[in-house]
This record gives C-alpha cells, sequence and structure tokens, in this order.
C-alpha cells in the first residue's frame, strides 16, 4: 500500500499549500467572528461600532470565499489526482492558478483590513456581497477577479487531466471523484459569469472613476445569479466527501453511484436559475420573475433530499456491516470516535436543520417576516458554516495523512474540537433564528434592545444573546484547538506507517446505469437553457427601467 505523497509528491505540494491557505483565513476569520459575537451581544466592545463593518467584511470574505474555496481547490485536486491515477497535465499550470488565486485573495484581504487604518486611504466596507451602491476601492475588485480568474484555471488544469484519461480510456464511465468535479466546475464556469460581468463592466470602472454611476439593482442582480450557485460550490466539497469517503469511514460502501451523479446533474441543471430568491425583497422586480424563482428553488431541494437518503443508507450499510442492529441501534455501532467520521456526520446533522430553515426562507410570503433579520445567519450558518466548514475540518483529518504521510496529531482533540463546533454552533445557530424571528436585524453592530442580564427570563432578547456569546464562544476555541492540531501534525516527522486511503467500490456501480449521465455536453446545454429562459426578462426588465449605468453614485 503506497501513499498518496509518494505517488504524487508535486500535486501533495499543492493540495497542501492550498490547505495551508484556507487555514490562515479560517484562523482570522473565526477571530472576527468572535469580536462580531461579543459585539452584537453587547458582551465585549473593543472596536468601535464603524470598524464592525471592516470586521464583517473581513469575516465574509475570508471565512465564505478564502476558506471554502482553497479547500475546494486543494480538495479536488487531490480527488482528481486521485480518481484517475495520473499527474496533473502541467504542474506549472497548477502552480500558476494558485499563485493568482493566492495574489487575488491578498489584495482583497489588504483592501479591506485597510479600513482598520484610517491612515491608509483604501477601504472595502462593502460586505462579502460587495453589490452597489456600496463601493470599495479598485484593488478589491481587481483582487477579486484574480482569485476568481485563477479557479477558472483550476477548473481548465482537471478538464486537461480529464482529457488526457479519456485519450486513454475510451468508453470507460468517469470516475465518480471527478464526476463531481467536473459538473461542479461547470456549474461554476455558468454562475460566475454573472459575476465577472459585474466587477469588470460596471464595479471596477465605477470605483475608479471612468463611469460615474451605475445602476444597483443591476449590480445586485448579477451578484445574485451567481450567489445562490456559490451556496452550492461550497457544498459540493463536502458532498464529495460525504459520498465518497464517508461511507468508507463507517465500515461501509457508497449505496448507489448512479444515484450520486443524478444529484450532480440536477445541481448543475438547477443551480443558477433561482438566485431571485435573495431579492424576494426587492422593488423592481416582477413578482412572477419572483414566482418562477420560488418553484425552480422547491425543485432544488430535491438533490439535497436524496443525498439525505443515500448518504444515510450508506451509513447504516457500514454499521450493519459492523455488527450494528435494529431500528436505530445501528447507531452505536458507527466509529463514534473518530473525528473524521463523527465531523462530517455531525455536520451532515445539522445540514439536515439548514436545510429546513432554507425551506422557510424559500417560501416567498414567509420570507418577508426573515429576510434582513438575524434568522438568515442563523441559516446560513448552518449549511455554510457548518455543513461545510466543519466537513471540510473533518476531511482535513482523513486528507493530511494522505497528502503529509504524518499521523494526525491527536485524534481526542480532534475528537473534542468537532463536537464542539457543533454544540457551538446549536447554542448560536438556533439563538439567531429566534431572535430572527423576534425582529433583530442582521448586519448591525447596534441591536441594543435590552441590557445584557444574567437574571433575564427564559424567551427574553437577553437570553437569546447571552447564547449568541456562548455559541460563538465555543466555535472560536474549536477553531484554535483544529488550528493547534493540525500545526502540530505538519511539524511532525514523518511516519512510515502507510496510511490506508482505499475508498471500496459503490453497491451499486455505474456500470448498469444509463450511459447519459456522463453526457456533460448535454447537462451543459440544459443548464445554459435554463439560466436563459430564468434570467432573460428580468434583466431585460430591469435594464429597460434605469438603463445600464443608472444613476447610482457610490458609499
Ligand atoms: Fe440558503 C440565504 C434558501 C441551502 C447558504 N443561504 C442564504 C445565505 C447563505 C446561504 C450564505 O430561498 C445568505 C446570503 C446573504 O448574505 O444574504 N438555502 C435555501 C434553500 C436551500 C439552501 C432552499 N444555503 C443553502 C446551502 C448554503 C446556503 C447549502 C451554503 C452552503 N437561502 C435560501 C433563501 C435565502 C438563503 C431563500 C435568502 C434569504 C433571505 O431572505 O435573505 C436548500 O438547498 C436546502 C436543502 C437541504 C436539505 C437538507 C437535506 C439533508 C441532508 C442531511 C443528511 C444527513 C447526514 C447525516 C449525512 C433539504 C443532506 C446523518 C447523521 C446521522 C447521525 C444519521
Ligand atoms: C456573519 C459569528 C463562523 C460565514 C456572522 C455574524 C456573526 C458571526 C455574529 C453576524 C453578524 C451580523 O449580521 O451583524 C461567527 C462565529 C463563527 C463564525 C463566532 C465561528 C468562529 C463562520 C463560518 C462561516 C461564516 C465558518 C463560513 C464558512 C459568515 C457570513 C456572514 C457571517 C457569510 C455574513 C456576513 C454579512 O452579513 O455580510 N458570523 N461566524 N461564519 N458569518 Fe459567521
Ligand atoms: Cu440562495
Amino acid at each position: 500500500m503506497s501513499t498518496f505523497v509518494d505517488d504524487y509528491p508535486e500535486e501533495s505540494k499543492i493540495v497542501q499549500a492550498s490547505l495551508a491557505v484556507a487555514f490562515v483565513a479560517l484562523g482570522i476569520g473565526a477571530f472576527f467572528g468572535l469580536i462580531q459575537a461579543l459585539h452584537r451581544t453587547n458582551v465585549l466592545r473593543i472596536f468601535s461600532s464603524v470598524d464592525y463593518y471592516t470586521l464583517l467584511t473581513g469575516h465574509g470574505v475570508l471565512l465564505a470565499i478564502v476558506f471554502t474555496i482553497f479547500f475546494l481547490v486543494g480538495l479536488f485536486t487531490w480527488a482528481v489526482t486521485k480518481s484517475l491515477d495520473r499527474p496533473a497535465p502541467d504542474i506549472r499550470l497548477t502552480w500558476a492558478w494558485f499563485g493568482l488565486m493566492t495574489t487575488g485573495a491578498t489584495l482583497v484581504a489588504v483592501a479591506i483590513l485597510s479600513g482598520l487604518f484610517p491612515s491608509i486611504p483604501m477601504s472595502a466596507d462593502v460586505l462579502y456581497t460587495f453589490y452597489a451602491p456600496l463601493q470599495a476601492h479598485p484593488v478589491f475588485y481587481i483582487g477579486l477577479a484574480m482569485f476568481i480568474v485563477g479557479t477558472w484555471m483550476a477548473g481548465a488544469d482537471w478538464f486537461l487531466a480529464y482529457r488526457e484519461w479519456r485519450g486513454e480510456n475510451p468508453g470507460e464511465r468517469i470516475p465518480l471523484q471527478t464526476f463531481m468535479v467536473l459538473t461542479t466546475m461547470i456549474m461554476w464556469y455558468i454562475a460566475t459569469l454573472g459575476v465577472a460581468v459585474s466587477v469588470v463592466v460596471f464595479l471596477i470602472p465605477w470605483s475608479m472613476g471612468l463611469v460615474d454611476s451605475v445602476n444597483p439593482l443591476l449590480t445586485r442582480t448579477l451578484f445574485w445569479y451567481f450567489g445562490h450557485p456559490i451556496v452550492y460550490f461550497w457544498l459540493m466539497p463536502a458532498y464529495l466527501l460525504w459520498y465518497t469517503v464517508l461511507p468508507k469511514l463507517a465500515g461501509g460502501r457508497l449505496f448507489s453511484d448512479p444515484l450520486a451523479r443524478v444529484v450532480f446533474v440536477l445541481f448543475l441543471l438547477l443551480s443558477t436559475p433561482v438566485g431571485i430568491h435573495h431579492q424576494y425583497l426587492d422593488p423592481g422586480i416582477a413578482e412572477g420573475f419572483k414566482f418562477i424563482a420560488m418553484t425552480n428553488t422547491m425543485f432544488l431541494l430535491l438533490p439535497s433530499l436524496l443525498t439525505a437518503f443515500t448518504v444515510v443508507a450508506s451509513m447504516e450499510h457500514g454499521a450493519r456491516q459492523r455488527g450494528g442492529e435494529g431500528y436505530l441501534g445501528w447507531l452505536g455501532a458507527l466509529p463514534w470516535r473518530d473525528p473524521a467520521f463523527t465531523g462530517m456526520a455531525l455536520a451532515g446533522l445539522m445540514f439536515a436543520a439548514g436545510g429546513f430553515s432554507g425551506m422557510v426562507n424559500a417560501g416567498m410570503n414567509i420570507n418577508y417576516l426573515v429576510h434582513n433579520t438575524l434568522w438568515v445567519p442563523g441559516h446560513f450558518h448552518m449549511t455554510v458554516g457548518t455543513a461545510v466548514a466543519l466537513t471540510m475540518m473533518a476531511g482535513t483529518y482523513w486528507l493530511l495523512p494522505q497528502i503529509t504521510g504524518k499521523k494526525v496529531y491527536s485524534r481526542p482533540i480532534g475528537l473534542l474540537q468537532v463536537v464542539m463546533w457543533f454544540v457551538g454552533m446549536v447554542f448560536m445557530s438556533n439563538a439567531m433564528h429566534r431572535g430572527g424571528l423576534l425582529g433583530i436585524p442582521r448586519r448591525t453592530a447596534e441591536p441594543q434592545y435590552t441590557n445584557f442580564d444574567f437574571v433575564t427570563a427564559v424567551g427574553s432578547i437577553g437570553e437569546i444573546r447571552m447564547q449568541i456569546a456562548l455559541g460563538g464562544t465555543l466555535l472560536f476555541l474549536s477553531v484554535v484547538l483544529f488550528l493547534f492540531n493540525v500545526a502540530a501534525t505538519w511539524a511532525d516527522d514523518r511516519t512510515e506507517t502507510p496510511v490506508d486511503d482505499y475508498l471500496p467500490e459503490p453497491l451499486s456501480g455505474p456500470s448498469g446505469s444509463p450511459v447519459v449521465l456522463d453526457n456533460l455536453a448535454l447537462w451543459t446545454g440544459i443548464a445554459i437553457v435554463l439560466v436563459v429562459l430564468a434570467y432573460t426578462l428580468p434583466l431585460a426588465s430591469i435594464i429597460g427601467d434605469a438603463g445600464l449605468f443608472g444613476s447610482s453614485g457610490g458609499f
């Protein structure tokens, strides 16, 4: 048995470098999260409420964009290399996209953090959604553009590897992990087109003073055209791990390979024509278009519901292989001492709750109740903040030994850390949901309804705030333990014991399933048609109402 790092030393370096950047972003972003959680709840205020928005922008960008996507490119490089069992086509291309993404991310971070220093004439307090009329320094947008072009090159790298493999393996089914990477990247190419147009055509010229004004509704709509599919871009690495690694950790095999392919195809088709569900309350978009987005969103629940079925069935199969019995008794036979397993399982469990709060968001009429309240951060800390982030941390405990040849420094610390994240998030996200229903707004440093008071009655805003502060603190401590464990692993000497990285074949393999599932050109074509149908009329009407460049100055 040989280890990934021995077979693919160059690729292992890229994967390690990508994870390292991801974890630096995680550490800084989590620290800002702690500051926000304590500031908003009036527990501890060390920054001014103006700086709050600088930190909030840093938190959103560093965690939701830098941490998640750097982890993704590392994981996808590992997955493509391993499942095609061949090296990167040209390692210089691989280092080039890594370099471009890292430079772009650094520029973005510098532009944001400069906002904390009044002497530096640069700031980017535009939140991670960066649509007009909020305006950032050009460096922010330029860094962003470089980062996105870097991801496009990474996708090209994986497609080239696939093409070489296809040349030598005509007629074979695409290996499952590579299939997941390629469908996810096609979705990403379609989605990033919207944000690329917004940044290059409107925001960069506007922030440089080359054009006087923009049409804010147009930049918002182009953002959300991209802003919904990006949530599945975050989620697909987690799904890749749940489908291909979690069953093995549970002691079994994936229940169905074809069903996994169907799920990824459905995400490719349906992720983009739904973005308007973030704009139910935007004036200037007709109700009918919103209704269409809602209908598409409800269809988009299907692939996640299929995932819940397939992944839990695979876990049950694993548990029964390990001697588990009974209707629910099998749960006890799962390897709960393994931090990689437990982290992913808890992440999945929380995603079930986050998915339900997403269904609430998606209903046009109920959305009017929760939009722009703390309910929404409650929703996305369960989805991207846990289903994705916790799966990535848990996945690290599985991946790190393969790409370094070293044993994880401490499995007990790993176990404590993933459980602490889950408990912290139960407190924080549940309280955020409840606070949202009471009308506490999101994105504000000053929701001072009642003063912090340990004797406030259960159900009061004071009690909710206490839970947010407590949960946020546990989450931050969990990140500290995680980073310590990873750094200590990296610092360790190499152990010569080979790593068990074998992934067993699915129970129901791809061989009998329809070959059309692997027809990537067909699915791309249909996805584009759906996008054109969903967006042509709304965009035409937005441009018709206020013009391409609108009349809004910047803030
Ligand atoms: Fe969302 C807002 C609707 C999923 C992220 N979402 C957001 C924002 C973010 C976000 C960041 O329709 C805020 C943006 C902003 O700043 O304004 N969301 C949905 C719907 C889904 C959904 C319908 N969201 C996600 C995912 C995200 C994410 C995934 C990130 C990764 N969301 C909305 C809407 C809004 C919104 C509105 C706008 C709100 C507003 O007004 O601003 C669905 O995709 C959810 C489907 C999920 C399920 C759950 C299936 C369960 C599974 C678990 C299996 C269990 C396992 C473990 C594996 C149906 C798969 C078992 C364990 C054992 C021990 C047995
Ligand atoms: C917003 C805390 C981890 C993504 C927030 C807010 C708080 C918070 C209190 C709300 C601020 C407001 O609306 O005024 C924390 C803590 C964390 C954590 C204590 C753990 C240490 C994460 C993770 C992610 C994430 C892991 C994603 C991977 C976001 C995003 C926002 C946000 C995207 C919204 C920013 C905006 O509205 O512009 N966080 N968070 N957070 N968080 Fe976190
Ligand atoms: Cu969405």
